[in-house]
């Protein structure tokens, strides 16, 4: 592994295609590395930001501290004094952005679904794992710590084998019929709807902790067909992908689970949940109660036998940077319950992304994972449309 950027102690010199709502997320969390991680090498070059719209790169730009910006996202990939190319476009565009940077010696990091479909995403993670380069797709939640704590129990054998996984990712938003038919409800720069925007989470987490599908069994829904353009919005337009999708899952270990991702569903305001079922016990968890998590150990004396609800603190996985004061005691935890949120999320995926950049330690998740994830989404999609269990297609790489 060569690594470009930081070999001289100096900063993450990055170039960022996209300036919507993500810039922010991760505008913010590469400038509050150094603080939050009090580590003067993890410092972040904010170079360049781009993007379609040149008014909006210049409002970012001005907001985070960009030194430039433009509209075209060669000036990225291709620019010598850019190591790090940060792509948070539309799903469509991620293919062509990632190949030219790999192209040109860049690490990438890359918003999720890493692509449309699985056929360009093989070709990326091929490209990707060729390239030598550090890889990241950002499935934010996985750092999370309640989801690392979740991690280390399964892995510490707490709950035993696993039997069941049931998991999702609802939102209500998109139930307001006025929202304009911007690109995630169109095929083609969005791949699919929900299952794209918030499934891909859930799918991800999934295999996370639990591992490989095998097949899946799905079903996916519409419930507002058309939409006002975005341009002329008396005008409507037809809706081309799913607000709701349901799957049944095979995993590989015998282990079987559920997920369902859907952002027109009432009441559910933005709803990352599962629960791990295993032989000797279950862990729960919902991100609309993001600083708890539940356990339940099956070994509990019958008359204290329930779920366990922690409050994070310091001494679960990657807390330590936040709000956190160490006060000294030998029980390490310190002060608890102080409340972290998405932005903390994202700050702990831009510090693992680091972590790598630092060691040349292959990042996760990287294009890989975001390969199995399209994959997954495309069994499901094909499982839907025959009414009918899926193999899921892993290719070799
Ligand atoms: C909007 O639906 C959105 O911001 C997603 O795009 C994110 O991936 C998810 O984390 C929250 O909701």
């Amino acid at each position: 592994m060569t690594l470009v950027a930081n070999k001289n102690k100096k900063p993450f010199r990055v170039g960022m295609v996209g300036a919507g709502f993500m810039a922010k997320l991760h505008s913010l969390s590469m400038n509050n590395i150094v603080g939050l991680t009090n580590d003067p090498d993890a410092k972040f070059d904010l170079i360049r930001i781009v993007d379609i719209h040149a008014a909006s790169a210049k409002k970012e730009a001005k907001r985070w501290g960009w030194k430039e910006s433009g509209t075209d996202w060669k000036t990225v990939t291709r620019d010598a004094s850019i190591d790090i190319v940060d792509i948070a476009t539309p799903n469509d565009s991620h293919c062509e952005i990632c190949l030219d940077a790999f192209a040109n010696g860049k690490h990438v990091i890359c918003e999720k679904p890493l692509s449309t479909d699985s056929k360009t995403a093989e070709l990326m993670a091929r490209k990707a794992v060729e390239s030598g380069k550090i890889h990241m797709v950002n499935f934010t939640y996985r750092a999370w710590p309640a989801i690392a704590q979740t991690k280390k129990i399964i892995e510490s054998g707490a709950i035993g084998q696993i039997r069941h996984f049931e998991g999702h990712f609802l939102q209500d938003h998109n139930n307001d019929p006025t929202i304009p038919l911007h690109w995630r409800f169109q095929k083609g720069p969005a791949g699919a709807g929900a299952l794209g925007d918030v499934g891909a989470h859930i799918i991800d987490l999934a295999r996370f902790l639990v591992g490989e599908f095998d097949s899946v069994s799905a079903t996916m829904q519409r419930f507002i067909d058309e939409r006002p353009l975005v341009e002329e919005r008396t005008k409507k337009g037809a809706v081309e992908v799913d607000d709701f999708t349901s799957a049944l899952i095979k995993f590989q270990n015998g282990a079987t689970g559920t997920i369902k991702a859907g952002w027109a569903l009432p009441g559910y305001k933005n709803d990352v949940f599962f629960a791990v079922i295993g032989e000797k016990g279950s862990i729960r968890f919902s991100w609309e109660r993001s600083n708890e998590l539940q356990y339940f150990d099956s070994s509990d004396p019958s008359d204290l036998s329930g779920y366990r609800t922690i409050l994070l603190g310091r001494v679960h996985p990657g807390a330590e940077l936040f709000w956190f004061p160490d006060l000294g005691g030998e029980s390490g935890m310190g002060v608890t319950a102080q409340g972290m949120g998405y932005g903390e999320a994202f700050a702990l995926s831009f510090n693992h992304f680091v972590d790598s950049l630092k060691s040349g330690k292959s990042a996760s998740p990287n294009f890989i994972d975001g390969l199995r994830c399209c994959e997954i989404i495309d069994a499901i999609k094909i499982s839907a449309e025959k009414e009918a269990w899926q193999k899921v297609h892993l290719a070799k790489i």
